[in-house]
């Protein structure tokens, strides 16, 4: 190990022998011991006392040494300096001002104070003591500095390469950390839930596919048009996902919902407190209008209690006045004839106790304007109150039902009679005509049979229809 600079210095008083040794030292040099020593004066004649002073200086200037590791000290305190805002910025802000990259690590003594431990910042998280460095080394005091002079750069050298090796331990772990985050997020994107993985997210979409091209098949067959059996399918499709697909019976159920939730239904027909309820019947020649108000006529007289009259103005054929006559008797109910709506009126008039008056109109053809209006003008006039009874016979095909009627929907409050379903195996043009016109249903007529084959429209009645043949095991059929 390399010695200390040793000098001596004599004086005939110590403070001058202190002051010669500070004037070539400088304020460094460490007072080591003192003697007094006798001198003899010029020629050998008479001598003098002296005082001698002892004094170190330390060879090792920590200004321009390099430490061992060959980088000098003030560049290992701004890499310590550096880190220590690195981690200040992470722990308490998100920015690192230059401040934090160029303030004097030593003068700072905040920077030595105790911080929290945690995860793998431990490594930056020594307090003063737990660094093992004397803390008046860091606190410029003249005094501590010339007692530790000879201790100081080597302890300081030391604690920086100490430092500097926290810092390389807790790069390793941070080095350590993103790869392993890495790993994980790069796992997390390929990790699917076992029951949507790609192959069972295929075959769900097949087995879907297969299932919703079968529905669509049946509602075509049974003469649903086009756009409405498309859109009945892409909205259940849509609210239809993952495992559900694979549910026949829910997706069934919810295709029933969809097809009945586009349909309207008449309110059931009831007495008014005050007036009897008007139900007048239209539509065109042989649909069904005298047979359906006299099935009408005959379940109400069921109730003693209920008043009825039939009025017809169908006085253009002489059997047509004769049939409804005929029901009349038989059902037990008054029938009135009238040719006008003067009549009309009249006869009204007189049947003001009535419960139901059932009006039964010459059948007319909608593409013949003349008879059609002559019946609006009635429908305003005589009876502004009826309750109009659009028939459409079932088996008319799509384009005929749509035109009659939109022909005879001369008033607000029509509402739809389909006649002679019995007679059809396709539902389609019935429902297509009901969607599409976003009239009311009232009744479905289902034979000749008085008063028996007639029944208030229902959800249930279309979807039996429509549904038939279509099941789970038609549709899980390969
Ligand atoms: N199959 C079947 N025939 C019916 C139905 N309703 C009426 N009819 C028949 O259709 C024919 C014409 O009926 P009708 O009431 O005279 O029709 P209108 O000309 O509109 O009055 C008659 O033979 C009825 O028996 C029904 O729901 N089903
Ligand atoms: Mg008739």
């Amino acid at each position: 190990m390399e010695s200390n600079l040793r000098r001596t210095y004599q004086a005939p008083t110590l403070s001058e022998a202190i002051a010669a040794m500070r004037a070539e030292l400088g304020p460094d040099a460490i007072f080591v011991e003192k003697h007094k020593i006798r001198k003899k004066s010029m020629f050998g004649i008479g001598c003098g006392e002296l005082i001698e002073v002892v004094a170190e200086l330390p060879r090792r200037k920590k200004k321009e040494r390099k430490s061992e590791s060959g980088i000098r000290p003030d560049a290992i305190a701004k890499v310590i300096r550096t880190a220590q805002a690195i981690r200040n910025s992470r722990s308490k802000k998100t920015w690192v001002s230059d401040q934090d990259l160029t303030g004097d690590i030593f003068a700072e003594s905040e920077m030595f104070s105790p911080r929290k431990k945690s995860g793998i910042y431990k490594g930056y998280s020594q307090t003063l003591e737990e660094r093992e460095i004397e803390p008046n080394i860091l606190l410029n005091d003249p005094n501590s500095r010339k007692k530790n002079a000879s201790r100081r750069a080597s302890d300081i050298e030391d604690s920086n390469l100490k430092y500097m090796k926290e810092i390389r331990h807790e790069l390793d772990i941070i080095k350590k950390e993103i790869c392993e985050k890495k790993v994980d997020f790069q796992n997390r994107d390929n990790i699917k839930p076992s029951d949507t993985s790609e192959s069972s997210i295929s075959e769900i979409n097949n087995n879907s596919l297969k299932i919703f091209d079968k529905i669509n098949s049946h509602l075509l067959e049974k003469g649903i048009s086009k756009h409405l059996a498309d859109s009945i399918i892409t909205s259940v499709s849509e609210r239809t996902s993952g495992e559900e697909l694979n549910d026949c019976s829910l997706v069934l159920a919810r295709i029933k919902k969809e097809i009945t939730g586009r349909l309207k239904f008449a309110p059931p027909m009831e007495p008014l407190p005050d007036r009897p309820l008007i139900v007048m019947a239209i539509g065109s020649t042989g649909v069904g209008k005298t047979t359906t108000l006299a099935k009408l006529g005959a379940i109400f007289c069921m109730d003693e209690s209920m008043k009825i009259v039939f009025i017809t103005l169908d006085r253009y054929r002489i059997a047509a006045s004769e049939q409804l006559r005929t029901y009349s008797e038989i059902i037990g109910a008054p029938f009135e004839e009238a040719n006008d709506e003067e009549e009309l009126s009249k006869i009204l008039d007189r049947h003001v106790d009535k419960d139901f008056v059932f009006i039964d109109t010459a059948g007319r053809s909608v593409h013949k304007h003349e008879g059609v209006s002559e019946l609006k003008r009635i429908a305003e006039r005589a009876v502004p109150d009826a309750e109009i009874l659009l028939l459409v016979s079932s088996n008319t095909d799509n384009r005929e039902m749509a035109e009659i009627i939109r022909g005879f929907s001369i008033k607000d409050r029509v509402s739809i009679v389909f006649t002679k379903t019995d007679e059809t195996f396709r539902w389609g043009p019935i429902y297509n005509a009901a969607v599409d016109s976003k009239l009311p249903i009232a009744y479905l007529t289902t034979g000749q049979s008085v008063p028996y084959d007639i029944e208030p429209a229902s959800p249930r009645s279309f979807i039996t229809s429509l549904m038939e043949g279509l099941d789970i095991e038609s549709l899980t059929r390969e």
